[in-house]
C-alpha cells in the first residue's frame, strides 16, 4: 500500500455517513449518480485503484481481474455473498477479498419469514384485490390460504441466516428441519429442536415449506434442479432469499404452473435484474426485487464493515472478513 492515502474506488452510491467517513480516511472515488459501471469502467477502476469496493451488481470475473493494475491489493465487497467475484483468481493474483458477514442476518431472516407468511396466507393477492375494488364483503370461503403453524420447514443452508430463520420460524410453530454440509453444533440443534437431513432429496419429499439460505457456489448452482423440485409435495411452498442461481427457475415456474407446487416467495432471481416472465404471470408467487437486506441500518452496518476491512488492511493487518477458499 502507498504511504499516501490509498485510492479506494466505490462502484455504487453508499449511505452518506459511510461515504463521508470513507472520504475522511481514504482518497475515495465515489459514484454519486449510482449508475452501475459497465465492464470497461470496471476495468478502468481496477487498473487505477488500490482498493475496489464493489457490490452484487458488479461482475468481477477472471476476464476483468486479469486486467487489474499492480496497485490493486484489496477487493472489499459491500455484501456478504461473493458470487459476483472470482475469488480464486483474485487470490492467485495476490488480491485479498473481504465481505460483510453477520450484519444482514436478522434483516434477511425477517424477509424470509415475511415471504413464508405472505405466500400461504395470500397477502399480496389480498392487497391487489382491495386495490382492484374487488372486496364486496367477508364470506366463509373468501381468500382461504394455508396455516403455517405446526407445518414442517426445511432450511437449505444452516449458516447464520438459516439459523436466524429457524429461530423465527420456531416461534411461529413450525417444526425445524435442515440440510447442510454438516450438522450444526448440538447445542444449536437442541435450542432449535432441529432435525438434520444428510440427504437433501429425502428432506424435500417431507417438507411443507422449503427455505433456501445457502450461498451460491459451484456446488450449489441449481441444487434445486428440476428433478429435486419434483420431489417436493404439491402442497409445499418454496422461499428463496439467498441467490436465484440455487434454483432452476424455469423448472420452478413449470412446476407451479402445473399445480405440482403450491407457490413460491422469491427475493432473488437466476438472471437478476431480469425476472422470469412466467413467474410474473403466476398468482401464487410473491416476488420481491432483492430487498432481503434492504434496511438503512443494515446498509450502514455493511458500510462500517467495509471501512474496518479496508482500514485494517491498509494499516498492515489481516482484515477481519477475509474470504478464504474453504468458504467457497
Ligand atoms: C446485498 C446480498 O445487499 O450481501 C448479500 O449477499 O445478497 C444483499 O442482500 C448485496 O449483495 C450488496 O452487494
Amino acid at each position: 500500500m502507498p504511504a499516501t492515502k490509498p485510492l479506494v474506488i466505490v462502484t455504487r452510491k453508499l449511505p452518506d455517513a459511510i461515504e463521508t467517513r470513507m472520504r475522511e480516511l481514504f482518497d475515495t472515488q465515489l459514484n454519486l449518480e449510482d449508475r452501475p459501471m459497465d465492464q470497461a469502467e470496471l476495468i478502468d477502476a481496477l487498473q487505477r485503484a488500490d482498493v475496489l469496493v464493489p457490490t452484487v451488481t458488479d461482475r468481477i470475473d477472471a476476464k476483468v481481474l486479469v486486467r487489474a493494475g499492480a496497485r490493486l491489493k484489496l477487493i472489499a465487497n459491500f455484501g456478504t455473498g461473493v458470487d459476483n467475484i472470482d475469488v480464486k483468481t483474485a487470490l492467485e493474483r495476490g488480491i485479498t477479498v473481504t465481505n460483510t458477514p453477520g450484519v444482514l442476518t436478522e434483516d434477511t431472516a425477517d424477509m424470509t419469514m415475511a415471504l413464508m407468511l405472505a405466500v400461504p396466507r395470500r397477502l399480496v393477492e389480498g392487497v391487489k384485490c382491495l386495490e382492484a375494488e374487488e372486496f364486496h364483503g367477508w364470506s366463509p370461503n373468501w381468500m382461504l390460504g394455508h396455516r403455517i403453524w405446526g407445518k414442517r420447514l426445511g432450511i437449505l443452508g444452516m449458516g447464520r441466516i438459516g439459523q436466524a430463520v429457524a429461530r423465527r420460524a420456531k416461534a411461529f410453530g413450525l417444526q425445524i428441519h435442515y440440510h447442510n454440509r454438516k450438522p450444526v453444533h448440538p447445542d444449536i440443534e437442541r435450542e432449535l429442536e432441529a432435525t438434520y437431513w444428510d440427504s437433501l432429496d429425502q428432506m424435500l419429499t417431507r417438507m411443507d415449506i422449503v427455505s433456501v439460505n445457502c450461498p451460491h457456489t459451484p456446488a450449489t448452482y441449481h441444487l434445486l434442479s428440476a428433478r429435486r423440485l419434483k420431489l417436493m409435495k404439491p402442497s409445499a411452498y418454496l422461499v428463496n432469499t439467498a441467490r436465484g442461481e440455487v434454483i432452476d427457475e424455469n423448472a420452478l415456474a413449470r412446476q407451479i404452473e402445473a399445480g405440482q407446487l403450491a407457490g413460491a416467495g422469491l427475493d432473488v432471481f437466476e438472471h437478476e435484474p431480469a425476472v422470469n416472465p412466467r413467474l410474473l404471470r403466476l398468482k401464487n408467487v410473491v416476488l420481491l426485487p432483492h430487498m432481503g437486506s434492504a434496511t438503512l441500518e443494515g446498509r450502514i452496518d455493511m458500510g462500517e464493515k467495509v471501512i474496518i476491512n479496508i482500514k485494517t488492511f491498509v494499516d498492515g493487518h489481516k482484515p477481519p472478513d477475509r474470504v478464504i477458499p474453504a468458504m467457497l
